[in-house]
């Protein structure tokens, strides 16, 4: 055969595809002569609809008036490169014609590829799931005397906050609504500097010593093999960590009580858990311990709720925090100190103010109310807020100081370590979540990501190139003088911190029946996950030397004997404040689930519904099918709704089961419930209930309680009219759960 030059070769493949070698019009592919059929039929593109409008008639950013403008990254409404060229197309990359290679000269493909390959930062090592909220911190004027900063001194100043909550065991992409404790970190932007109150949900902490921070995490984390379980504590290695670092008891014990499944970030406490120092002008110091009080009480899910809603809607808590912002509910707490006298002992009757496994009880120094934070604003872009704050112990401003907690001196160290990988580099504070209200001028220069551009030649002091700047203030951030006593350097504990057993007890005997029913529940689901018979009986000792009524329950779910305590067990004065039982709160933003079926009468239902938005809680619709039912626009269907959403549920009607369509076949022959109702709406009534929540009827929803007997039980209120239904559940809902449905055996 002749020999063809390479040009020839390449003209004749190229001939092959497009007929005549002539390339396709732009635009309109297929337009060359092919000698071989198109293996897909060309598709013109969807015109823009209407409502997309053009570059001069859309804010390029989309941002929300009022917003900070650096927050937002595009300045334009046309579509660029990373270096401000504009684009003709981003969805077809450079190709040798139409079905050839991608073309390696392609920037704006390799670009948008390359940048997308490296979106993701490596997640918290603890803490990993979160959310956060901007908001505005005011200030009561109350603390003037006791500190000299600023944000907490002046009466009805405004500090700009960021608070970020979070599970601490999940990675990023768990649910919500784990057993855990939850993180209540709040940066606020002072005009002073920033300060970071890293706290939790509870006041207390697993170790006494940072020492043992990574071994704790380890334990309570998944199992290194498999990595599982996902967001548990309910496996060996944790209750094998606790049982025998006892120490960790007492948190133990709260993660297994109400407060391990919060029912929303806004009715958690947020504490501050260590003791820091104040510092006035004059220079005197107390001891202090930081608390959040939320106005809507603190509360909890069910276990079964909680449990449901992990699987129903992982993002249970996010949704609830941002819903409400975005309601205008907006959540608030109050920041209240525990004060001390700043003795050379550091203790207040008697409990070791350095201890962070211990508390000091609200009876016996009240939690003094400073300030009010409200969250009123959402994250407009996660990554770059929620994900890029870094919070430090360190950030502290003049007038806050820390003191010689073990834990809190090793968490000085670790935060900021922990951000040189995580945020890759030393410049972490230049992102715009992480910068200072109060101006910069450091002497801190260049590292990767530096996006400063430093002037002067002398970023040392003193100097005489700069003009001797900057200059060093002698009103700025005082090292309150602690006289540091002088003993031998040792790896030890003050003996104080040996007692790890008295204020588990305090804890437990603080609870009212319920919640410790709810405790000894969830300490035999915990250690009945368990593999290890010598872990089980080694946590049921320490269960022994807290109480025997907990030991003995306990033992008894797991089949196991219980044993003696090793000890006589300490007399302890309970803690009422501890209880989250029987007070009363305000139901904002609580929401009410309100039933209906197609034959309703929606006047009452518009009544009710103008009565609940009054009260300022949400009310939704739930019918049989999605749209209208009469005036009324449906928000939940009976497929859609799941109890674990509703705080309280109304019943305007008994629906009948819908039509086949509705209704999936399993549903329908698998639910106890009433003969002829929905089985679905027999599952929202028989979860709300198990679930002690409100629960009320009128017309044929009255008819249907009274027909389950459901009407002679608590909580559960029927009436000849839709208001008179709503006031009771109300009334009902202030105390949060109708507490006396519960099952107790001990007390
Ligand atoms: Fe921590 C994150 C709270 C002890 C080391 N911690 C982190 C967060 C919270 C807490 C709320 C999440 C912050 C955020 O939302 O970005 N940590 C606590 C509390 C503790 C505590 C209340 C005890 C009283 N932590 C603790 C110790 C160490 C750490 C003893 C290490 C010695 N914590 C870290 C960390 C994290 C962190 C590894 C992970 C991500 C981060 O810091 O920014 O440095």
């Amino acid at each position: 055969m002749e020999a063809r030059t390479p040009a020839e070769v390449i003209k004749d493949a190229v001939t092959a595809v497009t007929g005549d070698g002539k390339p396709d019009v732009p635009g309109k592919p297929g337009s060359g002569t092919p000698t071989v059929a198109e293996p897909t039929e060309p598709v013109a593109p969807l015109p823009p609809s209407p409502e997309q409008g053009q570059p001069d008639t859309v804010t390029p950013t989309g941002a929300p008036t009022g917003a900070p403008p650096e927050a937002f990254a595009q300045q334009g409404a046309y579509l660029t490169t990373a270096q401000g060229t504009r684009l003709r197309d981003t969805d077809h990359s450079l190709k040798a014609g139409p079905r050839g290679p991608i073309l390696l000269q392609d920037h704006h493909f390799r670009e948008k590829i390359t940048h997308f390959d490296h979106e993701r930062i490596p997640e918290r090592v603890v803490h990993a799931r979160g959310a956060g909220a901007h908001g505005v911190f005011t200030s009561y004027g109350t603390a003037s005397k006791l500190t000299r900063a600023g944000f907490l001194a002046a009466k009805g100043k405004e500090t700009d906050v960021f608070v970020r909550f979070s599970t601490v065991l999940g990675s990023r992409g768990s649910a919500d609504t784990v057993r855990d404790t939850r993180g209540f970190a709040t940066k606020f932007y002072t005009d002073e500097g920033t300060f970071d109150l890293v706290g939790n949900n509870m006041p207390v902490f697993f170790i006494q010593d940072a020492i043992k921070f990574p071994d704790i995490i380890h334990a309570a984390k998944w199992h290194p093999d498999r990595e599982i379980p996902q967001a548990q504590s309910a496996h060996d290695t944790f209750w094998d960590f606790v049982s025998l670092h006892t120490e960790a008891q007492h948190h133990t014990m709260w993660n297994m009580s109400d407060r391990g499944i919060p029912r929303s970030y806004r009715t958690m406490e947020g504490f501050g858990v260590h003791t820091f120092r104040l510092v006035n002008d004059a220079g005197e110091t107390v001891l202090v311990k930081f608390h959040w009080k939320p106005k809507l009480g603190v509360h909890s899910l069910v276990w079964e709720e909680a449990q449901l809603a992990s699987g129903v809607d992982p993002d249970f808590h996010r949704r609830d925090l941002y819903d409400a912002i975005e309601a205008g509910a907006y959540p608030e707490w109050e920041l209240g100190l525990q004060v001390f006298p700043d003795t050379p002992e550091e203790t207040f009757a008697g409990i070791d103010l350095l201890d962070p496994t211990k508390i000091v009880p609200e009876e016996l120094a009240p939690v003094q109310r400073v300030g009010k934070l409200v969250l009123n604003r959402t994250p407009t872009n996660f990554h770059a807020e929620v994900e890029q704050v870094a919070f430090h112990l360190g950030h502290l401003p003049p007038g806050i100081d820390v003191t010689n907690d073990p834990l809190l001196q090793g968490r000085l160290f670790s935060y900021l370590d922990t951000q040189l990988t995580r945020l890759a580099g030393p410049n972490f504070h230049q992102i715009p979540i992480n910068r200072p209200h109060a101006p910069v001028n450091d002497m801190l220069r260049d590292g990767f990501h530096q996006h400063a551009v430093h002037g002067g030649v002398a970023p040392y002091r003193p100097n005489s190139l700069d003009g001797g700047n900057p200059f060093p203030d002698s009103d700025g951030f005082v090292d309150v003088p602690v006289t540091v006593t002088e003993a031998p350097k040792v790896r030890d504990l003050p003996v104080s911190f040996k007692d790890h057993f008295s204020q588990v007890r305090l804890f437990w005997q603080s609870m009212t029946p319920v919640e410790q029913e709810h405790i000894i529940r969830a300490y035999t689901f915990e250690l009945g996950k368990c593999y290890e018979q010598a872990i089980k009986e080694r946590q049921l000792q320490c269960l022994a030397d807290i109480d025997p009524v907990l030991c003995a329950s306990v033992a008894e779910g797991l089949g196991l004997p219980a044993p003696a305590p090793t000890a006589a067990l300490p007399e302890v004065t309970p803690s009422p404040a501890l209880s989250q039982v029987g007070r009363q709160w305000p139901a904002d933003g609580r929401i009410i689930g309100i039933v209906i079926d197609d034959d309703i009468k929606t006047d009452d239902i518009d009544e009710v519904r103008e009565s609940i938005l009054a009260a300022g809680m949400v009310p939704l619709i739930i019918a049989p099918h999605g749209g209208k039912v009469g005036t009324l626009t449906v928000q939940r269907t009976f497929a859609t709704a799941r109890s674990i959403e509703f705080d309280a549920l109304l019943l305007a009607a008994a629906p009948v089961p819908a039509p086949d369509a509705f209704v999936a076949r399993d549903e329908k022959a698998g639910s106890p419930g009433t003969a002829g109702v929905d089985p679905r709406v027999n599952l929202l009534i028989d979860e709300c209930w198990r679930h002690a929540k409100a629960i009320g009827g009128w017309g044929s929803g009255a008819q249907l309680l009274r027909e389950t007997g459901l009407d002679a039980t608590p909580g559960v209120v029927v009436h000849d009219t839709a208001t008179g239904v709503l006031a009771a559940v109300q009334k009902l809902m202030a105390a949060h759960r109708v507490w006396e449905r519960f099952p107790v055996t001990v007390g």
